[in-house]
């Protein structure tokens, strides 16, 4: 009889369950940033029409709205902002 390792046991399962507690949820979306290094095929800094003529279902033109005929990060989060709306 050795109630004391019962007692111990129990004690340490209770603390294995609530280090499991923790779920590691992340969203798999990447970042704004990410998205529009990857579309920045030159890494100039900007998205040329030739890297994109097409930016989160918007027109080159459309996000290009200082017509500079180069999309900046900035312009690239407000089409991302946009485009992240939910429809209907
Ligand atoms: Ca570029
Ligand atoms: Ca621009």
């Amino acid at each position: 009889m050795k109630p004391l390792i019962l007692v111990t046991l129990a004690g340490m399962s209770l603390g294995a369950l609530a280090a499991c507690d923790r779920s590691p949820e992340r969203p798999a979306q990447p970042t704004p940033l990410a998205q529009f290094d990857r579309a920045d095929a030159n890494k100039d800094g900007v998205i040329e029409r030739q890297e994109a003529t097409h930016i989160a279902d918007h027109e080159f033109a459309d996000v290009d709205t200082d017509d500079n005929q180069a999309v900046s990060y900035d312009e690239f989060e407000v089409a991302l902002r946009t485009a992240a709306q939910p429809s209907g």
